[in-house]
């Protein structure tokens, strides 16, 4: 009986294409972006489908020791991306009410997605995710979309809007050709945390290649004092085989290892968590030496759970709340144990 992989395994489960794409899967052969490296330090062969947690483990240590990325010539940093909410520009109609206005631009941009390895992305604003864009409950909101990609792109919100609004192909202005541009608007609403992504078709090629982001709207008393953070679960397919290579919060994997997020002892922290992952049915987010209060979508009061572990299908997303009692380093990362070895993984540094 041939070797099937963990994720040949996964989709084999599925029936008629999956079956097909499992076959396929097995036939390609599955390289990591450290395996050039891991060879050539007399490592181990790494084909398809023998990805076994040994070889990811190898890798990993290579991937590890493989140095930075250089987050200056990405022109973006996780660290900065975590508390980085961008309110538009605002300014108030006669009525008194408040138009909240931004500019996203999709960028065609080669990202550096771990260390030495390069990956020819989409992007809104040269950026992965995309800005994290945040509002209060019942504003007018106003997106000028202007498309610089060498491909046709739109920007699809979750959210209440009317249909025309709702930027997918063939209906209202449709599929953004290259160099043309439109103006999405539509009301704030529901409070909550939602995200946007491209949903030009091949969506999963659009999406994975970085086209989306957080979209926040603030209930209208706002919500109490925190130290807060946004994390874009996601991935990147470096080899174009439909499966990842790398696995982050917020685009680059360990860079929360490599610097641990500070925060402070006793104070609230809040995480707005955005799943985006493509090609993995699910992700999650475990923090370590504590519980957190999760309210599904953020658009209710009352949490649904106080656990240390959610797990999200792609376009799910939650608000995560607690606070640390102990000082000291806690880990927090993907509770698969694959995707946290390939990057998934980081740090809070409690002071
Ligand atoms: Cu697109």
């Amino acid at each position: 009986m041939p070797k099937l992989s963990r994720r040949g395994l996964l989709a084999a489960s599925v029936p008629a294409i999956g079956g097909a794409a499992a076959a396929i899967h097995s036939a390609v052969p599955h390289t990591h972006p450290w395996d050039a490296e891991a060879q050539a330090a007399g490592g181990h062969e790494h084909g398809g489908g023998t990805a076994t947690a040994a070889g990811h483990e190898d890798g990993h240590a290579n991937f590890r020791t493989g140095g930075l990325v250089n987050h200056a010539a990405n022109g973006f940093d996780p660290h900065e991306i975590l508390r980085d909410f961008d309110w538009g520009t605002t300014r108030r109609l006669a009525s008194g009410r408040v138009v909240r206005e931004w500019e996203l631009v999709a960028v065609d941009k080669e990202i550096e997605v771990a260390p030495g390895v390069r990956f020819a992305a989409w992007t809104y604003n040269g950026r992965i995710p995309g800005p994290t864009l945040r509002a209060r409950e019942g504003e007018l909101l106003r997106i000028t979309f202007v498309n610089g990609s060498a491909h046709p792109h739109t920007i699809h919100f979750h959210g209440i809007h009317p249909a025309a609004m709702d930027g997918v192909p063939g209906l209202g202005a449709g599929q953004i050709e290259p160099g043309q541009r439109t103006v999405y608007e539509f009301d704030a609403q529901p409070a909550g945390l939602h995200l946007y992504h491209c949903h030009v078709r091949p969506l999963a090629e659009h999406i994975a290649k970085g086209l989306y982001g957080a979209f926040i709207i603030d209930p209208e008393g706002g919500r109490e004092d925190a130290d807060e953070m946004v994390m874009v679960m996601n991935g990147f397919d470096t080899n174009f085989d439909r499966a990842n290579e790398v696995y982050a919060a917020n685009t680059i994997g360990f860079a929360y290892m490599d610097t641990p997020i500070a925060t402070a002892r006793d104070e609230l922290v809040r995480v707005y968590l955005v799943n985006v992952l493509e090609y993995d049915l699910i992700n999650s987010f475990h923090l370590h030496g504590n519980l957190f209060h999760y309210f599904p979508t953020g658009t209710g009061t009352t949490p649904s759970e106080f656990t240390d572990t959610v797990m999200l299908c792609q376009g799910q997303r939650g608000i995560l709340e607690w606070r640390f009692p102990h000082a000291g380093r806690f880990m927090f990362h993907a509770h698969q144990s694959e995707f946290t070895e390939l990057g998934w993984q980081g740090f809070f540094e409690v002071a």
